[in-house]
């Protein structure tokens, strides 16, 4: 994202979600601590975390504010990098206001470099407005999946509006419009806010492409279009009906649509919420509450703690200045290749045609082995650049011995998450699924591991332009694969 004010660049640099490249170096966190919901969403099993911000799974503990407090807190003296204390369910934050607002109060006060966070379906969001602003929360989410009754009729059965219970085109009428009044509320207070929209095929797909022009209307920051999730044995009503989830090719395709429009998500995890950690990993087992209980805390660790996190943030301010001024200076001629590409793109380099590739990274390197990779960022690289679209997840390939032995289902999986993927750059990978990628088209790549993922993929793009694979009359090819 370029051109933003000064204010802003501050509310966004080390959020993991608002910003694509904090999410290489910072984590944020998830508080369990608000259980009811005031709606339903076809898409949602309340014994499961809610879909707004998380993938189905259970929320491993429901915490009370004072359990969340200290849990945060030990978290962030145990992890330096994280800069966000979300809360995203598993109901709605606004619908439990008392636990929500009792959390950040007392964490505000105790970690004031901790950004506060949170997620929300919107039907109590205007009368919340004033709150969120009084405890400085510079970052809320609104779930809105249209903007139109007659679609928000096919998403929630019922809400549940000064103390009855709603249905149909009536409820999802009032919910539109609390949604719609509280992204106004808060755009008018400076607030960020960033719209979860979760695309249905045939139900909503369509349709997000208006509801991204309307949000974006209203100032909305950033517009997250998200995959429905929905299998069977959640227990939601979609997962039984058996609505399908879209294909990745049809989320990039409408993300490439409404990024027209505005500013894209593509590296949100839909985290559980109890999610801990970087996004795409979860590092939640290693706090539960009686590991946290058990920690002695006090006023000296709490400052010797916020010291470590404010010494890192320093460094990584530090690190990326310094590759910024690297990428805007002259370079000799044939010694950074992805440098003099992006300084002076040429008509020879315009001519190759795009290129996704999967990358197995790790703090914002190519660091991580072929066979350890939960999941792959999936870049696309252009002429003009490498550009993240999404990520895929896989089941772990190996098992952590020195070899990457039986896995071969596993194997298979992984490579069918990587279809349309032209090549996979890795620290390294074993002989066999070298074999397996190469004959499934895709190019195994360990030629630069701890390089920078972006320039990694540029000069991966330009290995192959160079070896005349990226000509135009292939582009039909790369469409049928994207
Ligand atoms: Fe949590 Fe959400 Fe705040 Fe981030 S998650 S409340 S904005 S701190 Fe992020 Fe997770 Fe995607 Fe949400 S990756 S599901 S967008
Ligand atoms: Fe579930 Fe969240 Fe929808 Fe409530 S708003 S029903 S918790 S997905």
């Amino acid at each position: 994202m370029s051109g933003l004010s000064e204010e802003i660049r501050r509310k966004v640099e080390d959020h993991p979600c608002y910003s694509e490249q904090a999410h290489h170096h910072f984590a944020r966190m998830h508080a369990a601590v608000a259980p009811a919901c005031n709606i339903q969403c076809h898409y949602c099993n309340r014994k499961y975390d809610c879909a707004n911000e998380s993938r189905p799974g259970v929320v491993s503990e429901l915490l009370t504010p004072e359990q969340a407090v200290k849990k945060t807190l030990a978290v962030a003296a145990a992890i330096p990098q994280m800069s966000v204390l979300g809360i995203a369910g598993p109901g709605d934050p606004l619908a439990n206001p008392e636990r929500t607002f009792a959390t950040f109060r007392e964490l505000a006060q105790k970690a004031p470099d901790i950004k506060l966070c949170v997620s929300t379906n919107g039907l109590a969001l205007p009368d919340s407005v004033e709150e969120l602003a009084k405890h400085n929360i510079d970052h809320v989410t609104i779930t809105i999946n249209c903007v139109d009754p007659e679609v928000g009729a096919k998403i929630y059965p019922w809400i549940f509006w000064k103390g009855e219970r709603i249905r149909g085109i009536e409820a999802a009428r009032i919910l539109i419009e609390q949604q719609q009044k509280g992204l106004e509320m808060l755009v008018a207070r400076g607030i960020l806010v960033k719209v979860n929209s979760v695309m249905i095929p045939g139900v909503n797909d369509e349709h997000l492409k208006e509801v991204s022009k309307v949000v974006k209307a209203k100032g909305a920051f950033l517009h997250n279009v998200m995959p429905l999730i929905a299998e069977a044995e959640h227990g939601t009503f979609y997962g039984i009906m058996g609505q399908r989830s879209p294909s990745p090719a049809e989320l990039k395709n409408l993300q490439d649509t409404c990024e027209g429009d505005m500013n894209m998500m593509r590296h949100c995890r839909q985290c559980r919420a109890d999610a801990v950690g970087l996004l795409g990993e979860d590092r939640g087992a290693e706090f539960t509450m009686d590991k946290v209980e058990a920690m002695e805390m006090d006023d000296a660790f709490l400052a010797e703690a916020m010291a470590k996190r404010k010494a890192l943030r320093e460094q990584i301010a530090a690190e990326n200045e310094a590759k910024k001024a690297k990428a805007h200076a002259p370079q000799p001629a044939g010694v950074a290749v992805v440098t003099i590409h992006r300084r002076t793109a040429t008509a020879d380099f315009s001519q190759g045609r795009p290129v996704l590739m999967a990358v197995a990274a790790k703090n914002g390197m190519v660091a991580e082995h072929f066979g350890h990779a939960r999941e792959f960022l999936v870049y696309e690289a252009t002429a003009a650049g490498a550009k993240l679209i999404g990520h895929r997840k896989t089941d772990l390939y190996c098992d952590g011995g020195d070899t990457c032995g039986d896995g071969e289902s596993v194997l298979a999986k992984t490579i069918k998450a990587l279809e349309g993927c032209e090549a996979v750059l890795c620290s390294k990978i074993g002989y066999e699924p070298w074999g397996e990628l190469e004959a499934a088209g895709i190019r195994p790549n360990g030629e630069h591991a701890m390089e920078a993922v972006e320039d990694a993929v540029m000069a991966v793009w330009h290995e192959m332009l160079a070896a005349g694979l990226l000509n135009p009359k292939t582009t039909a090819e790369a469409k049928r694969c994207a």
